[in-house]
C-alpha cells in the first residue's frame, strides 16, 4: 500500500466522531513502589488536573472528557468543578470508585465477610453515584482490589456471593440512562486470587445485574499472551463492552503509553472494534486511557497515547474489508493476513496531519504542545501547595 496523503471521507468522518477520555490521575506524579518522582508544574488540585487535561484536548481535538477518581478528586463543590471543566472545553467523564486505600478494606470491600465493612463499601459507591450526578456524568466505574494472598485465607465462594449482593444494591441506585462498568484484573494487589479476575467473572455479574451493567477491559489486566481482541469481539457480541482502559505493558500492569509496547496488539484490538462499528459514539463504548507517568512528561505522555490510538484507528479503518471478506471466504489464509498487514504497515501520519490542519489543529500536536511553553508556564505558576500524586 502506498502512503496516502489524505483520508477517505468515511474514515475522516469516523475519526472526527471518535473521542478518548483521559484519566485525572494521569496528570499527577506517579511512580513505582520504589520511588515517586516529582515534576515541576504538577497539578496541586483537581482543577489543575483538568486544566492540564484540557491541553491534551486542545492540541489533539480528540480527548474532550476527563475521568475522575473519588475520593482522590474530592472537591467541596462538584458543580464548580464541572463548570470549570466546561469553561476549558471539557466534560467530566466516568467516576471511579476507590476502596483500595483505606485500612478498613484490608481484607476486602464489597466482598468482605463482615457486613458492616460491606455496608461502608456499598455506601461509598452510592456516594459516587451522587458525585456522578453532580458532575454531569452517567457512568460509575468499579475496580476492586479485593482478593487474597494465600490459599485457604478466605472462602472464594462466599466472597462471590457477597459481591453479587453488594453490586445488586449499587445497581438499584442507578437511574435511567446511567450505568456501572465493572473492571477485572487477574492479580495485584492480591496475589493468590482476585475477586473479579477476568472478563467472564465480570460478565457474569453484569448479566445478573441487568443491562445497565457492562464490563471494563483494561488492556494491562491480562496474563501475558492473552488474546485480548478475542475478548473484545466476544463482549461486543453480547453488547457488554462498556469501557476500555487503554495502556500498554511489557510485564505486569505497567500502565505505559498506549501502543508503546505492542503497537500491533493495539491494531488487532481496534480492528475487532471497527468490524463491529463499536468505535462510533452510538455504540456507547467509552474509550479511556489508564496510564501513569513515572519518568516522562505527563501531558506529553497523554498526547502521545491519544495520537497512537488515533493513528492505529485510522489504519484499521483503511483495511480493505471487502477484499478481506473475499479472501476469508476462499480460505486464502495468507492473502487475508496480507490484507490486514498492509493496513497495519501503512503510514497514516501525513494524511492525519492534513486531516488535523483542515480542522484548525496542529499537524503535529505532540511537537506543537512541546513548543507551546505551557509546561514552563505552569512550573512557574504552581509553586507552593502539594503536588498531587497518582492518588490524592
Ligand atoms: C487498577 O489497576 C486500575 O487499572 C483501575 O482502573 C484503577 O482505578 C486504576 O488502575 C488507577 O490507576
Ligand atoms: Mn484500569
Ligand atoms: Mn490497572
Amino acid at each position: 500500500m502506498t502512503t496516502p496523503t489524505t483520508l477517505p471521507a468515511d474514515v475522516a468522518r469516523d475519526l472526527e466522531e471518535f473521542s478518548i477520555e483521559v484519566p485525572s490521575w494521569g496528570y499527577g506524579n506517579s511512580g513505582t513502589r520504589f520511588k515517586v518522582f516529582g515534576t515541576p508544574g504538577t497539578p496541586r488540585d483537581p482543577f489543575e488536573k483538568i486544566a492540564d487535561a484540557a491541553q491534551t484536548h486542545a492540541f489533539t481535538g480528540s480527548a474532550p472528557r476527563v475521568s475522575l477518581h473519588y475520593p482522590w478528586d474530592k472537591v467541596e463543590d462538584f458543580g464548580a468543578l464541572r463548570e470549570f471543566a466546561e469553561e476549558q472545553g471539557m466534560t467530566l467523564g466516568m467516576i471511579n470508585s476507590n476502596t483500595f486505600q483505606d485500612d478498613e478494606y484490608k481484607f476486602g470491600s464489597l466482598t468482605h465477610g463482615d457486613k458492616t465493612v460491606r455496608r461502608r463499601a456499598i455506601d461509598h459507591h452510592l456516594e459516587c453515584l451522587d458525585v456522578m450526578r453532580a458532575t454531569g456524568s452517567h457512568e460509575l466505574k468499579i475496580w476492586l482490589a479485593d482478593g487474597t494472598n494465600y490459599a485457604g485465607q478466605d472462602s472464594i465462594r462466599a466472597r462471590q456471593d457477597h459481591l453479587a449482593e453488594s453490586l445488586a444494591e449499587i445497581y438499584q441506585g442507578l437511574g435511567e440512562g446511567e450505568r456501572i462498568v465493572l473492571e477485572y484484573k487477574f492479580f495485584e494487589p492480591a496475589f493468590y486470587h482476585t475477586d473479579v479476575p477476568d472478563w467472564g467473572t465480570s460478565l457474569l455479574h453484569c448479566l445478573a445485574l441487568g443491562e445497565q451493567a457492562q464490563v471494563v477491559l483494561d488492556t494491562g489486566h491480562h496474563a501475558p499472551g492473552t488474546n485480548i481482541e478475542f475478548i473484545v469481539a466476544q463482549l461486543l457480541r453480547q453488547n457488554r463492552l462498556g469501557a476500555f482502559d487503554f495502556n500498554s505493558r511489557n510485564y505486569a500492569d505497567d500502565d505505559l503509553i498506549v501502543g508503546a509496547a505492542d503497537p500491533f496488539q493495539l491494531f488487532r484490538i481496534l480492528f475487532e472494534i471497527v468490524q463491529q462499528d463499536a468505535h462510533r459514539p452510538a455504540a456507547g463504548v467509552n474509550f479511556m486511557l489508564d496510564q501513569c507517568h513515572n519518568l516522562e512528561s505527563k501531558i506529553q505522555g497523554q498526547i502521545r497515547s491519544v495520537l497512537n490510538v488515533q493513528e492505529t484507528l485510522a489504519k484499521t479503518l483503511l483495511v480493505d474489508r471487502e477484499a478481506l471478506a473475499d479472501a476469508q471466504e476462499r480460505h486464502d489464509v495468507l492473502e487475508a493476513n496480507t490484507i490486514l498487514m498492509d493496513a497495519f504497515w501503512t503510514d497514516v501520519r501525513p494524511a492525519l496531519a492534513a486531516f488535523r490542519e483542515e480542522r484548525g489543529l496542529p499537524a503535529d500536536p505532540f511537537e506543537a504542545f512541546r513548543a507551546s511553553g505551557y509546561e514552563d508556564k505552569v512550573a512557574a505558576e504552581r509553586v507552593g501547595g502539594n503536588q498531587m500524586g497518582w492518588g490524592a
